[in-house]
């Protein structure tokens, strides 16, 4: 999965990209031109750390999320076309908010106004790609181009778009079928994607409450970028000294989790113990299609059991042995923190 972190010039989504990747990218730039740097980053996750430390297996993988770090919005939000070319590229974004003093401009920080002028030039970049696209199927229509019912459906779904947008809905909030969504791919829809806010605080003040529906997060991005820096025990000891209660990396890259619809899984054996991620709802058949093709085709069956359970019973042989392992066929929807073992035969 990607996702683009994008937000107002020195907002702080280099900072953030840092702490999320451990990249040490320089910060402080102010950049208003399009730049993208990319960075992968394990999904912290302690459920798989103890699934480790009980198989010791040669090689462990976590699940990863590759982050970029979007620059080139105006200062005023404004997107030139090649941005939101390049926004299309990613499954969903994480805007980041100003909540501090900016050294720079003196600027007081307006986290909730940012909001709101980054939400209305995404809906005026989808309001005019559609109209474009209305007015091209509207020639077609005309000149008898195209397959008439499929012409009428496309017109239809683009004008039930067009009307949500005069309504200042963003069209993620918009329910469609899967051909739907497959169409509109390609057209640049930006306000059709998950957003997640960023507050991005100065350290030590607490998040404002913003008024809005989207799913939100606060943390001290400059000194997560730090800590991101440090060996992982002196961090922690770090943020135990100065209270900081939980890694705020850690909650956000939840967060992102939820907020894309993805939940964990995993694969335990003595050569690898792996996390995955799965689409919520997605069927055990699709999770073996995420670890192998040949476990898909061959598909027989999936063993299921919770991965703190499989650690009480000391491992999958042993709970099998116990009559534990759950037997699931194809159609069964994993839940989240699930060890499957997939039994196939190709
Ligand atoms: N006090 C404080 N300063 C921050 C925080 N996050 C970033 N900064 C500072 O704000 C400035 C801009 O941060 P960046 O991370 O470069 O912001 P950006 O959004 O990537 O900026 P551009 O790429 O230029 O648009 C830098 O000087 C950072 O050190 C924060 O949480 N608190
Ligand atoms: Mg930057």
């Amino acid at each position: 999965m990607r996702l683009g972190i994008i937000g107002l010039p020195g907002a702080g989504k280099t900072s953030i990209f840092n702490a999320l990747t451990g990249s040490d990218l320089p910060v402080g730039n102010h950049l208003s031109h399009v730049k993208i740097h990319t960075g992968v980053a394990n999904v912290p996750d302690p459920q798989l750390e103890s699934l480790i430390a009980l198989y010791e297996p040669r090689k462990t993988t976590y699940a990863q999320i590759t982050f970029g770090d979007v620059a080139g919005m105006g200062e005023d939000g404004s997107l030139s076309g090649d941005l939101v070319n390049q926004l299309a590229q990613w499954d969903g974004f994480v805007a980041v908010l100003r909540a501090f003093e900016d050294p720079l401009t003196a600027a007081p920080p307006t986290p909730e106004q940012d909001v709101q002028v980054m939400e209305a030039e995404f809906l005026l970049n989808d309001m005019l790609r559609i109209e474009a696209h209305l007015e091209r199927l509207a020639d077609d229509r005309q000149i008898g181009a195209r397959d008439r019912a499929e012409l009428e459906r496309e017109l239809d779904l683009f004008q039930r778009l067009t009307k949500a947008l005069q309504a200042e809905r963003p069209l993620r909030g918009q329910t469609l079928e899967d051909a739907e969504r497959e169409l509109l791919q390609g057209y640049g829809l930006i306000s059709s994607k998950p957003l997640l806010l960023v507050q991005n605080l100065e350290e030590g003040k607490d998040p404002r409450p913003l008024a809005s529906d989207l799913p939100s997060f606060a943390l001290y991005g400059k000194l997560e970028a730090e800590l991101a820096q440090l060996p992982a025990d002196e961090a922690v000891g770090f943020r135990k000294e100065f209270e900081i209660a939980e890694a705020g990396n850690e909650g956000l890259m939840s967060a992102c989790l939820s907020l894309l619809g993805q939940i964990r899984f995993y694969t335990v054996s003595a050569s690898e113990v792996r996390a995955w991620l799965l689409p919520k709802g997605g069927t055990v058949l699709q999770a073996a299609g995420t670890i192998h093709s040949d476990m898909a085709r061959g598909f027989i069956r999936a063993e299921v059991i919770q991965w703190d359970d499989l650690i009480q019973l000391g491992g999958l042989s042993e709970a099998r042995a116990a009559g534990k392992l759950r037997v699931e066929g194809k159609e069964y929807a994993p839940i989240d923190g699930e060890v499957i073992h997939i039994r196939f035969n190709v």
